[in-house]
């Protein structure tokens, strides 16, 4: 899961890192049996570096400017002058005391003035250890300065950002969302100091923090609440699904049976999908595999009637949960929204989920927007084991207002996830 996003977001904040000096990129070895288009390819990424290294020199030219620079500049002649001042000082003091020691100690103690020569000779090592002691002076004073690190201006990051959100739509992530991620980044990196170092980590835990307050996730054990409550009152609990065509509905309708039937729960499906041809015989398929009783009609057939009198006989049986298919639709087809209007109206669920293709990305937030107007209460995303970019799961509960239930991620009956956000981050940021 999430191949593809990885790999784009990589690449993007290697391109950043290069801005704030903190990696080179590799070169690429050019092989011979490349073919044209990978050229091109590398011809378009060296422009790109070159492009990069154009900025970078921008960036060291404007450093120069910055008030820091001129600050340290400042500290260095200061501590220059302070260190030169002490060293005239002791100068003139070891001098008169050489003058001192010729007029106190004249010819007989020749010998001796030679040795107080000599240790005077010592006075260019002092010399040279004072010179040494300015460099580690001024390199004290300056981390008393606001050192320099290096910031954003707005500019370098539109220009980063930029290819970041190309990234993000190749990926499937709805534009809104991708608006909200740019305008954290900015406030996170325009013009504020990062250290060296932790861009990538800034990036990230910002990409991350936003993922997690947009995701809306949805326990599935509110359903097993309901059934307590509902039994309590001799109701059965009814679920309908809906979304467009091939989405996964009947699947994940037969995956949340055996869902339910591991948590001890009796179930009976109807078959309100009497619109596409072998609907009912594939929805029988599943009821005799699970060992579950299925409320069918002819093709052509109310739906809503067929879920009548499946909510009757869970009533008559007390069965706990009735599970309602119904066909797949384009949302544009008015008829057929009308048609599951009118379901939902009879059949007044307690939950109405929500079902798309992970794998169609954008499309399945638009079709989340639609269904919207019919109104569910929960999400599941089918085929998140195939899905390599991860733009629907991480847009559709945004843009939808609604939670994230379950996540389809297989063709078998146990592969069914219960959403769980901070999981799936881990897995998108690792
Ligand atoms: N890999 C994978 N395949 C899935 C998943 N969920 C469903 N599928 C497959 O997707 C295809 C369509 O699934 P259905 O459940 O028939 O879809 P539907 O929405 O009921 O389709 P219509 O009734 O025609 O509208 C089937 O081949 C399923 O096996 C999933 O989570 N992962
Ligand atoms: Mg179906």
């Amino acid at each position: 899961m999430f191949g593809f996003l990885k790999k784009k977001l990589k690449e993007s904040i290697e391109g950043i890192k290069k801005v704030f000096k903190e990696e080179k990129p590799q070169e690429e070895e050019p092989k011979e049996e490349l073919k044209e288009e990978v050229k091109k390819e590398i011809e378009e990424k060296e422009q790109e570096i070159e492009q990069v290294e154009e900025l970078e020199k921008e960036v060291e030219e404007k450093k120069a400017k910055t008030p820091e620079a001129e600050k340290i500049k400042e500290v260095e002649e200061e501590v220059l002058k302070e260190v030169e001042e002490e060293i005239k000082q002791e100068e003139k003091e070891l001098e008169k005391e050489a003058e001192e020691i010729k007029k106190e100690k004249p010819k007989e103690e020749q010998k001796e003035i030679v040795e107080e020569t000599k240790e005077k000779k010592g006075f260019f090592s002092k010399l040279f250890a004072k010179k040494e002691e300015k460099v580690k002076r001024i390199e004290e004073k300056k981390p008393l300065i606001p050192l320099f690190e290096k910031k954003l201006s707005e500019e370098e990051f539109e220009k980063f950002f930029k290819k970041l959100e190309i990234s993000f739509l190749e990926a499937n992530i709805a534009y809104e969302v991708i608006q909200l991620l740019k305008q954290e980044l900015k406030k996170e990196l325009v013009d504020k100091p990062v250290k060296r170092g932790k861009v990538e980590e800034k990036i990230i835990t910002t990409i991350r923090n936003t993922f997690e307050r947009i995701l809306l996730e949805i326990n599935p054990d509110v359903i097993l609440k309901k059934i307590e409550e509902n039994k309590s009152k001799g109701e059965p609990t009814k679920i309908l699904f809906l979304g467009v065509n091939g989405v996964g509905k009947t699947t994940s309708l037969a995956k949340l049976c055996y869902w339910l039937q591991q948590k001890g729960h009796s179930v009976v499906i109807s078959a309100s999908d009497t619109f596409r041809a072998a609907s009912i015989e594939q929805l029988e398929i599943h009821a005799n595999k699970l060992g579950v009783k299925i409320i069918k009609h002819k093709y052509g057939a109310d739906p809503a009637a067929v879920a009548y009198d499946a909510i009757e006989y869970a009533k008559a049986h007390h069965i706990d949960v009735v599970l309602i298919d119904s066909a797949g639709r384009q949302h544009s087809n008015t008829n057929l929204m009308d048609e599951l209007a009118k379901i939902k109206r009879i059949a007044k669920p307690d939950f109405t989920i929500f079902v798309a293709d992970a794998l169609t990305g954008n499309d399945a937030v638009e079709q989340a927007r639609e269904f919207g107007k019919i109104g569910f209460d929960a999400i599941i995303l089918g085929k998140a084991d195939v899905d390599q970019k991860g733009g629907a799961i991480l847009s559709v509960s945004y843009i939808s207002g609604k939670p994230i239930m379950f996540l389809g991620v297989g063709q078998s009956y146990e592969d069914l996830e219960p959403f769980d956000k901070i999981k799936l981050l881990e897995k998108l940021m690792k």
